[in-house]
């Protein structure tokens, strides 16, 4: 039996979401989609997101509650050091604070990470003057633990994750192929004052049920669209697999890894890209994606949707369609 979907922001193009519940409301931090004109290539440059909406629920159920959207939180205007391209962010709460991250490229088109800061959770979120220093990439998720914050982040391609090693910047880019092992997510711990990093980022290592490494050619290794939840104790990276098209996951026994890939959440969706996050709320599990099926298939024009997903007794996660017959 299919699984009921619901479509939360039918009005506007929003994608990537990231969620959070704090104070007993559910928060949505997504990427606002709109038509820029930019042509469609690999390197994503018709990703051209210019700011950020914040939105509530009115409720406790994620399928029927009343979203609320409390406007524009951030415009790439008032960012000093922006170029282009504000991709999937997201925001943390730290002793009555709100700190959003978000990808963005500097002036030289390089992607950085960003802080903007907030009393609110629904903004607005002013901009710190520069990027995080030693940040690269995009996609940040961040988990919160005991009075400690991880960053999880990276993306390929356009995401140009490929352009380091080792927290260095390459001389040239380099992707593996074959059975190299595949470019890993970072992870890092984040500074007691939620603007910069505590330590250098370390690779999120991604090993099959061997221990093995998942492999450059393995269709389920990372991409980008990395988050991070706990459930009984464990540790679930859960990840987008990019050209693949595959949301997955990956179980852990804490915040660094490495992390035992266990199976396919979402299969692919109408649309190129494909991202989430997932969170208890209303005593149920629910994950929120995006596709392209109101935009007629326009990838870069994506629409927020919502599901129940569901864990069997050992704690693995029931399979989603991502395309409903
Ligand atoms: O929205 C722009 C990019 O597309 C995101 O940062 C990626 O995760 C993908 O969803």
């Amino acid at each position: 039996m299919a699984t009921k979907k619901r479509y939360l922001v039918p009005g506007d193009y929003m994608a990537d979401p990231s969620v959070h519940v704090w104070d007993g409301k559910l928060y949505i931090y997504p990427s606002h989609d709109w038509e820029s004109g930019i042509p469609e290539n690999d390197n994503g440059d018709h990703f051209n997101m210019k700011d950020y909406h914040v939105f509530s629920l009115n409720g406790d159920d994620p399928m029927t509650s009343e979203v609320i959207d409390h406007g524009k939180v951030l415009d790439v205007e008032d960012i000093p050091w922006a170029g282009r391209q504000l991709w999937d962010c997201d925001v943390a709460r730290k002793d009555g604070k709100y700190y959003m991250y978000f990808p963005l490229k500097d002036r030289n088109d390089i992607f950085r990470l960003g802080v903007a800061i907030s009393d609110s959770p629904v903004g607005p979120f002013v901009p710190q003057p520069d990027p995080v220093r030693g940040s690269y990439s995009i996609d940040p998720a961040i988990l919160e633990e005991d009075g400690k914050y991880y960053m999880y982040f990276g993306g390929l391609w356009g995401g140009q994750l490929q352009r380091y090693k080792d927290n260095k910047a390459l001389e040239s880019a380099y992707l593996p192929s074959g059975d190299e092992v595949a470019v890993p997510a970072r992870v890092v711990r984040l500074s007691d004052d939620m603007l910069g990093f505590a330590e250098e980022p370390k690779p999120v290592v991604v090993v099959d049920e061997e221990g093995k490494p998942l492999t450059a050619d393995n269709p389920y290794r990372f991409f980008e669209a990395s988050w991070m939840h706990k459930y009984n104790g464990k540790y679930y990276f859960t990840y987008s697999t990019g050209d693949t098209h595959y949301l997955c996951y990956a179980i852990g026994d804490n915040p660094y890894g490495p992390f035992t890939y266990k199976g396919v959440i979402l299969t692919p969706v109408v649309g190129w890209t494909t991202h989430h996050s997932i969170v208890e709320f209303g005593g149920k599990w629910w994950l929120f994606h995006h596709d392209s099926v109101p935009s007629g298939g326009r990838t870069w024009l994506r629409s927020l949707k919502v599901c129940e997903l569901t864990y069997n007794e050992d704690g693995t996660i029931q399979t989603i369609e991502g395309i409903d017959e």
